[in-house]
């Protein structure tokens, strides 16, 4: 593919958008059921799973760039929930953003809410999940988001068909409980990955086959893939056999053309890539495995699921015999790999180098992601006497060593918007850096030993960090080897950011900034903290209310790597946050997320 020619394409379509948005948008409006079902996997069929519409993957919300979304949520499951829209800007309506105790209370079971927010100045792949406990395991779906101005203006080749990819990873252990036990050191591990819904035929179940989604291609031809990764657990790297992908998006933002034969992708991220049907005809497997930190981190079995490509042609008798049977299967990395994701993310650009990277900078973040321990009973511990010489301790994940904890009787949106924030519970400012410098990527930390007791313990709270409307923001995210070495997709709503650049290693400003690409970084809503590294960011906040920042590894958000961006009003109307939804689910006193019955 060309790029130089691609690129010129962008900035074109980017004229257009510019001329046509605020044209005649159209309102696309869906009903989601929430229900628990029983599905039928991994030789078992009464698994019970919570679900829209009774699908998995959920229904697909397909829109125009500055389409009006209208979604009416019909809650029949017996839990307390509410659904993000994840990577959609929601200017100055917050109130849509659906993040349980943060921006709303939970529709609880037996009642409806409706979301309605617009769909403006982003086109490709996002998504929908559910935002209380580990339900978005199950509850989730695409949100697809085209040209205003057609098909035809994609800054590639109109692809002949456009298919989603959710990956993901089935769960026997009910999900409420894995949540409410991850602190105590319960381990549960997915059964295994599925694609678009589906084990595959890697599952044997006793001898019958999980069935496979099926890709059918025919040669010659473009398909644009639409590749999420909803799991909870792992990041993924996926390779079709005999075939390269061209990358043109992640995240809703195009980016400048990427060949490659292998993907990487980590919970919370999108990524568009075209395939062009050029092998021979015949069957090819696209695999995704997911990727493990090596020894001293704790292993699970490895994570593996695959999806058939399918030539549509009419084989010779011979051909038949020789290729009927066999499928090429790709070689995949090693599964303790961690370098190809990396290599994978550091090759991104963005697409639109127009786009001004903010140069001046108002405030610096600096901040450390990492697992401690909270000691049971209160107890304060000390190098001598940790937890467990007391009476146990709850694992905890932090950022600059504090652990995110919901407030439990109101909203954060509500309280701020009465200008109230200080009452809502435990607030605590978000340190600007890390208490203690420490060596942040050592490997000798990763197993637990009484040198880094001191460094474990931690404080629990409902961290928020309050920043003026239109701040230049930079922060430093630092993955550390505290109890394990694992990356961090750290997910910010509200906004897009530039990712400016990353690094293996302690981040060093002296030597780090020099590096950053200030000229076309890729423009995401997730940024993939590598293993034992760092990434750095910029964004302005242009968008008032209250923003949540985690971690999209299931396990990391559940413990509390976390925290909440409040973003002041500006000065006119237009950069106002607008007035709740008369119908936004009210707190009830002590309300949890989740309603058992
Ligand atoms: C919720 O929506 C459904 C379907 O539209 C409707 O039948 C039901 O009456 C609504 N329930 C409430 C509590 O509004
Ligand atoms: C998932 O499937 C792969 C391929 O069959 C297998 O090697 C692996 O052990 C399975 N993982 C788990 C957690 O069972
Ligand atoms: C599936 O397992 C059965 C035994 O349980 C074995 O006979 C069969 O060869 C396996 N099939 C595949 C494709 O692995
Ligand atoms: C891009 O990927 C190649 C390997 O595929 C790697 O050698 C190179 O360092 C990567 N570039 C960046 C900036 O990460
Ligand atoms: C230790 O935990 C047990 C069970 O949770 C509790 O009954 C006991 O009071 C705790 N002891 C201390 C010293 O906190
Ligand atoms: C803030 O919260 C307190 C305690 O709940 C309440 O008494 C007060 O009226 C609230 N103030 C505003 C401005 O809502
Ligand atoms: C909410 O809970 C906190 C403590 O958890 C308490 O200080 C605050 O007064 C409560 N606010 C309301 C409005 O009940
Ligand atoms: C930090 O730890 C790493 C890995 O153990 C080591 O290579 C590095 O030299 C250490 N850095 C400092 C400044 O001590
Ligand atoms: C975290 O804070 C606790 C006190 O709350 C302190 O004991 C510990 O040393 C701190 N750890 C780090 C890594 O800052
Ligand atoms: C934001 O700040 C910049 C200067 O830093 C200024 O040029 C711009 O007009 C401001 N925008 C708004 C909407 O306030
Ligand atoms: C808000 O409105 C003013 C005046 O109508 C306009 O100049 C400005 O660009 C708008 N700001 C935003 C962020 O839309
Ligand atoms: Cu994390």
């Amino acid at each position: 593919m060309a790029a130089m020619a691609l690129s010129a394409t962008s900035v074109a379509v980017f004229f257009f958008l510019a001329v046509l948005s605020g044209g005649d948008a159209a309102v696309v409006e869906h009903t989601f059921v929430v229900s628990q079902v029983k599905m039928n996997r991994a030789c078992r069929g009464d698994t019970l799973v919570t679900v829209v519409n009774g699908q998995l993957p959920g229904p697909a919300i397909e829109v125009t760039e500055g389409d009006s979304v209208v979604v009416h949520l019909v809650n029949k499951s017996p839990y307390g929930l509410t659904i993000h829209w994840h990577g959609v800007k929601q200017r100055l309506n917050c109130w849509a953003d659906g993040v349980d105790m943060v921006t709303q209370c939970p529709i609880q079971p037996g009642r409806n809410f409706t979301y309605r927010f617009n769909v403006a100045g982003q086109e490709g792949t996002l998504w929908w999940h559910a935002h209380v406990a580990s339900f978005r395991a199950t509850v989730h779906g695409a949100l697809i988001i085209r040209p205003r101005s057609g098909v035809t203006s994609y800054p590639f080749p109109e692809p002949h068909k456009e298919i989603p990819i959710f990956i993901g990873e089935w769960w026997e252990v009910d999900l409420v409980k894995l949540d409410t036990t991850l602190g105590d050191g319960v381990d549960y591990n997915p059964v295994n990955t599925t694609i678009n819904g589906k084990l595959g035929d890697l599952y044997n179940c006793s001898g019958a086959l999980e069935d496979n989604f099926i890709i059918e291609v025919e040669q010659g031809k473009t398909y644009l893939l639409r590749i999420v990764n909803a799991a909870l657990f792992s990041e993924y790297y996926l390779k079709i056999a005999g075939h390269r992908f061209t990358v043109v998006a992640a995240d809703a933002n195009y980016v400048k053309p990427y060949t490659t034969d292998i993907i990487a992708i980590a919970p919370g991220e999108s990524v568009d890539a075209i395939v062009l049907a050029d092998a021979p005809p015949g069957k090819y497997y696209m695999v995704a495995l997911g990727n493990q930190q090596p020894p001293p981190d704790i292993q699970i079995p490895p994570l593996s699921s695959r999806v058939l490509v399918k030539y549509n042609y009419n084989p010779s008798k011979e051909q038949a015999l020789t290729l009927g049977a066999s499928v090429m299967a790709p070689e995949m990395p090693d599964q303790h790999n961690t370098i190809a994701s990396f290599y994978f993310h550091g090759n991104m650009t963005g697409s639109f180098a127009h786009l001004p990277v903010p140069v001046h900078v108002d405030e610096h973040l600096f901040i450390s992601l990492a697992l401690g321990v909270i000691c049971r009973g209160g107890h304060v511990p000390s190098p001598s006497l940790p937890c467990s010489k007391l009476n146990g301790s709850i694992l905890a994940a932090t950022m600059n060593n504090i652990s995110f904890e919901f407030p439990s009787n109101v909203s954060l949106l509500e309280a701020h918007y009465r200008g109230n924030m200080s009452n809502a519970g435990m607030l605590h400012k978000l340190p600007d850096k890390p208490p203690i410098v420490y060596n942040f990527t050592d490997r000798a930390m990763i197993s637990e030993g009484s040198e880094e007791a001191a460094l474990e313990s931690t404080l629990i709270a409902t961290t928020v960090r309050r920043f003026r409307f239109n701040t230049t923001v930079e922060i430093v995210f630092q993955s550390t080897t505290v109890l394990q070495s694992d990356s961090n997709p750290m997910h910010l709503h509200g906004h897009d950011f530039f990712v400016l650049a990353q690094g293996l290693g302690n981040y060093n400003a002296e030597r780090d900034v020099g590096r950053y690409n200030l000229v076309d970084p890729p423009v995401r809503n997730t940024v993939l903290v590598p293993s034992s590294g760092w990434a750095a960011i910029r964004f302005v906040t242009d968008n008032p209310g209250v923003w949540f920042l985690h971690c999209h590894y299931g396990f990391h958000m559940s413990i509390g790597m976390a925290v909440v961006f409040e973003v002041d009003n500006g000065q006119t109307l237009n950069t106002t946050l607008a007035p709740p939804p008369a119908d936004l689910p009210i707190c009830e006193q002590h309300d949890s997320s989740v309603a058992y019955e």
